[in-house]
């Protein structure tokens, strides 16, 4: 049996993945509301294929606790948020679960740490956890990295298809964990050490954020002297060793706007690109609002209260608000002391800011200039409701003649 530990946006898929491929998996979470939603039969969150995958784990005998149990296999998924001011991972909640496990588990376990970790991290703060309880690493309890790869809105497939990396002090250990993720996976699955593996995860997620970076910062050079950007990006990507993604109103979410920031913390000294590459995709909620009052003041408003953000989640048809660019520019906006914004997002259905709408009609009919910030299928769907506004498109999505870009 596999205790997978943390049944949030990446434990949750990952043990309903297990258990719907014949692994005998319980969940364990500390929220007890979350449990109890889950054992009443509903997923937390949305995502494709979710709920078929939770009756599929539910008939494989999923079982979903507050209690950490007894068994020779715990895999680690729980959130690794960064420290604001130093930048450096905040390995809290790895450390807490670890603990907990330590404190149930025999001789010769596993512990597969799944979180996103830097570089250091398991050496630094997971290792001491381990060794505090009298168990020696490699002998009593056998510790894996392997670290999450799935992208939100697209998570089931990617379960299934993505390569993944294993790290592991022991290859043998690596191989062994290499089954139970074969036992759904199909990708290649790379066995390499835990160090490297920490450092891939990172990277990858890295290099994400850098290319939008730049993205973001070709888009403010185009404002600047008359040209498209995404005209240039298109023609840019015929080339056969260029590939631009695409700029938007700012990074969200709780990897490509965090996990870059590990390295910074961590190695300040040789971080440039990064730390500069940060500092453009976080000024981007800002431009956005620059833009707003450009346009407002061509097109004679003088206020905002007519004003309206589309889109609160922090990227397309999830209903993840984490760290989203909405959020980034009502922070702005309120240190401008303007008049509120409108907001509207069919995936929020509770209030979580002010002036907030939970139908679409209502909310165009309340404001003339709509900003999308976030290019869900409903907006997308419903173009001909934005013919007599004014419309920005942060994401390009609006194929209205007279839409303002970025
Ligand atoms: N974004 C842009 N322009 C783009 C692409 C994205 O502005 O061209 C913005 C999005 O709108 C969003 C943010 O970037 O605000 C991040 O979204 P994303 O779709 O790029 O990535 P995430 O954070 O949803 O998922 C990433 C993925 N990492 C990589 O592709 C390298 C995923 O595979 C990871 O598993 C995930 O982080 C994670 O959990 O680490």
């Amino acid at each position: 049996m596999i205790n997978v530990i943390g049944l949030g946006y990446i434990g949750l898929p990952t043990a309903l993945m297990l258990a719907s491929h014949g692994v005998e998996i319980v969940g364990t979470d500390y929220n007890k509301e979350l449990v109890a939603t889950l054992n009443a039969g509903k997923t937390t969150f949305k995502e494709d294929g979710l709920d078929e995958l939770f009756a599929d784990a539910l008939k494989g005998g999923i079982k979903f606790t507050t209690e950490y149990q007894v068994t020779d296999m715990y895999i680690v998924s729980v959130p690794t948020p960064y420290d604001k001011f130093s930048k450096k991972i905040d390995a809290c909640y790895v450390n807490a679960a670890v603990k907990e496990v330590m404190r149930v588990c025999p001789k010769g376990a596993t512990v597969v740490i799944e979180s996103t970790v830097s570089p250091g991290t398991i050496d630094r703060f997971v290792r001491p956890v381990i060794e505090e309880n009298g168990f020696v690493i490699g002998k009593d309890i056998n510790l894996v990295h392997a670290p999450e790869r799935i992208i939100p809105g697209n998570m089931v497939y990617e379960l299934l298809h993505n390569n993944r990396t294993i790290g592991a002090d022991d290859k043998a250990v690596g191989e062994k964990v290499k089954e139970v993720y074969a036992s759904f996976c199909q990708g290649d699955i790379v066995v390499t050490d835990i160090k490297t593996a920490e450092m891939t995860k990172v990277v990858e997620n890295t290099f994400r954020a850098v290319n939008i970076a730049f993205a973001n910062e070709l888009a403010k050079i185009c404002r600047h002297d008359g040209m498209d950007v995404y005209e240039i990006i298109k023609i840019c990507n015929m080339h056969p060793r260029v590939n631009i993604l695409q700029p938007g109103p700012g990074v969200g979410g709780h990897c490509i706007s965090v996990d870059p920031w590990f390295l910074v913390g961590d190695y300040p000294a040789l971080t440039k690109v990064i730390w500069e590459s940060m500092k453009v995709n976080d000024s981007m909620p800002e431009f956005v609002l620059e833009r707003i009052h450009e346009i407002m003041k061509e097109k004679g408003m003088t206020d905002t209260t007519r004003v309206g953000l589309y889109g609160l989640t922090y990227k397309e048809n999830v209903d993840d608000y984490r760290e989203s660019p909405t959020l980034q520019l009502l922070e702005c906006q309120e240190k401008h002391l303007a008049a509120p914004l409108k907001v509207y997002d069919p995936f929020i259905t509770n209030d979580i800011v002010a002036n907030q709408y939970h139908d679409l009609d209502k909310f165009l009919a309340d404001v003339d200039l709509v900003v999308i910030m976030v290019n869900h299928n409903e907006i997308k769907e419903n173009m001909d409701k934005l013919a007599d506004k004014i419309v920005l498109d942060t994401r390009k999505c609006c194929n209205i003649a007279s839409t303002y870009r970025l």
